[in-house]
Order: C-alpha cells, then sequence, then structure tokens
C-alpha cells in the first residue's frame, strides 16, 4: 500500500464574492428558460449576490461560443455558465450546431483561462430536453451552477500560484 499523501486541491462550493456571467440561448427557450432558472437557484443556495450575476441572450447556441469569449475577456468574471438547448431535426443542421457551439466553447475558455461550463443539451426530441430540464432526469442547469461554483474556485486559487496551494509541514520520521 503506498505512503504517499498528495496535496488535495478542488474548489469549494460557495459562491459567495464569486463572480458569474450566464449566456442563454433564446432557441428552445422553453427549455433553456428553466435551465436558467435551475442554474441560478443553485448560484443563489451558495450564497451568489444579483449585483455578480449577469445574464446575457443570444438567438441560438450557435452564437454562445463568441458571447462567452466576448463575457470572459472583460475580466469581470470567475465562471462562465453557456446554456442551450439543440434538439435534432431532419437534416444534418444539428450536427453542425452542437459540434461548433461545444468546440467553440471549449475554444474560449482554453484562451482566456476563464471556466465556461457547458450546459448546452444535444437532444434527439423535445421529451428528452424537458426531461433534463427538470423532469426525470433532473436538471441540468443545477449541475451547471455547481460546476461554475466549484470550477470559479478552484481558478481563483490555482491563479494565486504557488502561494495558493497549502504546503504540508514536513512530517518528523
Ligand atoms: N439553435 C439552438 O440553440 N437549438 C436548435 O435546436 C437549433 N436548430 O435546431 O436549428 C438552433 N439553430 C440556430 C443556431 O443556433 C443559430 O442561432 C442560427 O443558425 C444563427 O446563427
Amino acid at each position: 500500500m503506498a505512503k504517499i499523501e498528495p496535496t488535495q486541491v478542488s474548489g469549494e462550493l460557495s459562491a459567495a464574492g464569486l463572480r458569474f456571467g450566464i449566456a442563454v440561448s433564446r432557441f428552445n427557450s422553453f427549455i433553456t428558460e428553466r435551465l436558467l432558472a435551475a442554474a441560478l437557484d443553485a448560484l443563489e443556495r451558495a450564497g451568489a449576490a444579483s449585483k455578480d450575476v449577469d445574464v446575457v441572450r443570444v438567438p441560438g447556441a450557435f452564437e454562445l461560443p463568441l458571447t462567452s469569449k466576448k463575457l470572459a475577456m472583460t475580466g469581470k468574471y470567475d465562471a462562465l455558465i453557456a446554456i442551450g438547448c439543440v434538439i435534432r431535426g431532419e437534416t444534418a443542421h444539428y450536427d453542425y450546431v452542437c459540434s461548433e457551439t461545444s468546440r467553440g466553447l471549449q475554444l474560449a475558455q482554453m484562451d482566456t483561462g476563464v471556466p465556461v461550463v457547458f450546459c448546452v443539451l444535444t437532444v434527439d426530441t423535445l421529451e428528452q430536453g424537458i426531461d433534463r430540464a427538470g423532469l426525470k432526469s433532473g436538471n441540468k442547469g443545477f449541475e451547471a451552477g455547481l460546476a461554475a461554483i466549484e470550477m470559479g474556485r478552484l481558478s481563483k486559487k490555482l491563479r494565486g500560484a504557488a502561494g495558493a496551494i497549502p504546503k504540508k509541514k514536513a512530517r518528523r520520521s
């Protein structure tokens, strides 16, 4: 059995003092507004203040990456949440919107260093979307809120460079 005791680093689920930006797609708003409500609920329960949360609406999921990147570049936010819902249709449109949205959101966080939580449902039917926005499968918006808090806290810690990670006292042998 290994005796090594690594330093453990993670982000606490406390939102007090953290600033959040949320980009929400108006396309399929029946779903996205429910995801948004649950994300806000998570932030509020964890102590976020109204003044520290901004909500920006965009036409569709495809517009989430650019908007998230612009929000990240303001330097105002500890974490962002991108909320959308793409429902498969009869053409390949769904595939383009899904792949470019996920790729763009990943690029936005990698380019800026600001965590961007992926809260874009990619579903085959409206029913699958509803299930994930407060029915059978819980609410992915709430999960996204928690992920944003954890990543916002973690990023703050890691940004603080070496001093942010607690040093263990050397054990006397
Ligand atoms: N946008 C969505 O957010 N969800 C969809 O299901 C969707 N479908 O199916 O077309 C969708 N399309 C619009 C797209 O995101 C852009 O807003 C549009 O192409 C303008 O750039």
